[in-house]
């Protein structure tokens, strides 16, 4: 529950009294002198919009009391009245009561965090929220898939969308990039084009939230300019084992604008404070079925434990004369900048630390736009960028039904606003001011026009020119689409190239059309023969000849996924299989249970039936459940083939440990127990722990086990 805030800036938010804004003169010394209180920099900003229904009559939307249990009738079993206006208004609401869903980035989850500048970073950028060390800006972040519908499953094989506020004290600053450092197009105009082929099909809307089938792969086929981010999407970024483990990119070249007028070409990234980590095809495919909501309840949890996710934001700094200088063109949003040729250089962090209290008013609302930019930063010319800046105001025009969308609470900047915009569907401004236009002399000039050095004024790169002949082309610089996916597959481990050989056979596979296939190997065969190779043999198709023309061997950090070990194990979940037959399964269960959570890990332990000490039982859990299985002795008599049980299907507890191990999971048993795993089949390999047989020195290497993740020499290569 958010703190009530100041009347005074309630009225002064609602515009009922300009004497009630501290900033409503222009001057610039007061503009300068926000504090927290004034500009709601803590993220209890929303409170004064919120109602709890803790008391109080139902009543009508217009206030009388009511009771509407039953309609109004002409006579006790007649027909419904025209004039009971509090059915017809409850049922009217109810059927308008949903708006268009997005069109693209439809599912998602939100939450609310604060970011903390690490310095000032005038040097950089005369942006506000960068302006001094330890500065506070609350933000929302919303994360999606993009081709699912908003009912899809969170585990679908996509790029995923990491869309961020801040809610500056200088305005609202969208940073609306993916988890995918690029894009498959290079130029705004294609958009419709690509999304319409990854869709569901036209007549059958078949499949959901899937490219896997013809006409997704005919346009990745004949558009060459995916194949980047296609490589991205097939290897692990496309089925992240959380939106808490993965980075996030701005994608597009910006720009950072000194007070001074200076600018350096940017691009931003949010670095996961959590390490990077991915699911494996088979187990996103049953989370698909069996819980279709994993993503969003696992932030969800997280924060509500406490244990909020963070991020740090960094920036690779460019100058302006450079941006032809590394061999391709940074204004080409396929590309990235390998992190050689510019480093990260850090800025700050973000940490998510409460969830929306209403799904709809907060995440569903929220209206992101790359056009929402403040003081210091600037768009570049990018043809993609350029057309998103008209896209999402279009489309938020689109999904609210008026121009008024960002007066909603989830959307409406911490400052006040003053402008001569009026009027229109939903206007929640009873403005005052009679004289609405810019310059007045009857309202005494107000609003003040802002500028660089009087009110801070936005200012766009005063370097920035254009000039040119009309011309409708893609610049030649944007033209090689190949060596950068093929940096990419060199830069995976072999395994993780294997799981992305395996995604391309598993989505060509579904493709009917003898032709697209064949053109997939071609565009394949640009980037790698090994790969074109390996696909074909599983299309059954003739291996193509090298086509060597973008081949290299150059490889470029911060790539793979697999590589290394997680920074932190907090909130992984670690199932302990149990018996409720067996005390001494359940004494172990509760003690490994109390150490594992002194270490911030959830620990479920499962049993036959839910009773004391068992929290979930062994038909509904599923490996899927649980980053490392672990039986506790006792148990193991639960694994032995003869086991048969009328509460789970016979064998469940031993295919929840081998599905783990199978997954790449940590497993591992506790004493006698061990033989539960050679009765399952679990061999031992790397990350199969038996040996110890106290809780102590099993924590200590099955928790070792967790920060590795995925065992990845489990999963067979191409011989
Ligand atoms: Fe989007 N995109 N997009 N997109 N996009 C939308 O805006 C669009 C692109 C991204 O959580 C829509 O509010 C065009 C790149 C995210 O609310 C729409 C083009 C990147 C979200 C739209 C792109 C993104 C969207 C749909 C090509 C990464 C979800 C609903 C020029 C840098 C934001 C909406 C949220 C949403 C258009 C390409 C990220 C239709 C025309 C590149 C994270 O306006």
């Amino acid at each position: 529950m958010r703190t009530i805030t100041a009347l005074l800036s309630w009225n002064c938010l609602l515009g009922l009294s300009l004497a009630a804004c501290p900033y409503a003169n222009p001057n610039p010394a007061a503009l300068k002198a926000r504090s927290d209180e004034e500009t709601g920099a803590s993220n209890n900003f929303l409170d004064q919009f919120e109602e709890d229904d803790s008391n109080g009559f139902l009543t009508s939307d217009v206030g009388g009391p009511i009771a509407d249990q039953a309609s109004l009738k002409a006579g006790i079993r007649g027909s419904t009245l025209l004039e009971d206006f509090i059915f017809r208004q409850k049922i009217q609401h109810f059927d308008h009561e949903r708006v268009p869903e997005r069109a693209v980035h439809a599912r998602g989850a939100g939450a609310f965090g604060t970011f903390v500048s690490y310095d000032d970073f005038s040097n950089l950028t005369a942006a506000s929220f960068l302006s001094a060390k330890g500065k506070e800006t609350p933000m929302f972040v919303r994360f999606s898939t993009v081709a699912g519908s908003r009912g899809s499953a969170d585990t679908a094989r996509d790029v995923h969308g990491f869309a961020t506020r801040f809610y500056t004290d200088e305005g609202n600053f969208d940073i609306v990039g993916n988890n995918i450092p690029v894009f498959f197009i290079q130029d705004a105009i294609q958009f419709p084009d690509l999304i319409h082929s990854v869709k569901p099909s036209p007549d059958n809307e078949i499949p959901q939230a899937a490219t896997a089938h013809d006409s997704a792969w005919d346009f990745f086929s004949s558009q060459p300019s995916t194949l980047h981010t296609l490589f991205w999407a097939m290897a692990g970024s496309g089925i992240p084992r959380s939106y808490r483990h993965m980075d996030g990119f701005g994608v597009h070249t910006f720009r950072f604008v000194k007070d001074d007028g200076s600018t350096k070409l940017i691009k931003w990234h949010w670095k996961t404070m959590q390490g990077k980590a991915s699911l494996v095809w088979e187990e996103a495919q049953v989370l698909a079925g069996k819980n279709a909501d994993f993503h969003r309840q696992d932030l969800f949890d997280a924060i509500e434990s406490g244990n909020g996710p963070s991020w740090e934001l960094n920036v690779q700094v460019v100058d302006e004369d450079k941006a032809l200088a590394f061999g391709f063109d940074l204004l080409d949003p396929t590309k990235i900048i390998p992190e050689e040729l510019a480093p990260l250089q850090p800025l700050g962090v973000m940490t998510l630390n409460a969830n929306p209290t209403n799904y709809f008013a907060e995440t569903e609302q929220i209206m992101f736009q790359p056009g929402h930019i403040v003081r210091g930063i600037d768009f570049t010319e990018d043809p993609l960028l350029q057309g998103r800046i008209f896209s999402y105001l279009d489309t938020q025009l689109n999904r609210h039904g008026g121009p008024n969308f960002e007066q909603l609470p989830i959307n409406k900047p911490r400052i006040p606003i003053h402008n001569n915009n009026r009027d229109g569907a939903g206007q929640n401004i009873i403005h005052k001011n009679k004289f609405a236009y810019t310059p007045n002399t009857l309202n005494g000039g107000f609003p003040a026009q802002a500028n660089q050095t009087t009110g801070r004024g936005f200012f766009t790169a005063p370097k920035r020119a254009a000039s040119g002949n009309l011309v409708r082309e893609l610049s030649p610089t944007f033209d090689d689409h190949w060596t950068q996916a093929r940096l990419f597959f060199n830069s995976i481990t072999p395994v993780e190239q294997q799981f992305l050989i395996n995604a391309i056979r598993f989505e060509a596979s579904h493709v009917t059309s003898k032709a697209v296939k064949e053109n997939v190997l071609a565009q394949l065969n640009k980037v790698s023969n090994d790969v074109a190779k390996r696909v074909a043999l599983a299309l059954n198709l003739a291996a193509p000849e090298p086509d060597p023309t973008f081949y290299h061997d150059n490889v470029t950090a911060g790539i793979s996924i697999f590589n290394g070990t997680l920074p932190t194990i907090k909130t992984l979940r670690v199932g302990v299989l149990a018996s409720t037959k067996s005390d001494s399964s359940l004494t172990q269960a509760a003690s490994l249970k109390d150490r594992l959570s002194k270490d911030g890990l959830v620990v479920v332990v499962v049993g036959e039936t839910l009773a004391d000490g068992i929290d979930q039982t062994y038909s509904s859990a599923d490996a899927t459940g649980f980053d490392g299985v672990v039986v506790a002795e006792g148990a193991e008599g639960l694994f032995e083939a003869k086991t048969v049980s009328p509460l789970y299907p016979n064998g469940r507890p031993a295919q929840i440990l081998l599905d783990g191990y199978r997954w790449g999971k940590p497993v591992g048993a506790l004493g006698t127990a061990g033989a539960a795993l050679q009765s399952a089949g679990v061999p031992s390999t790397p990350g199969v722990y038996s040996n110890a047989t106290d809780v102590e020195s099993f924590v200590t290497v099955f928790e070792k086990g967790l920060a590795q993740f995925k065992f990845t020499d489990r999963f067979p290569l191409d011989s």
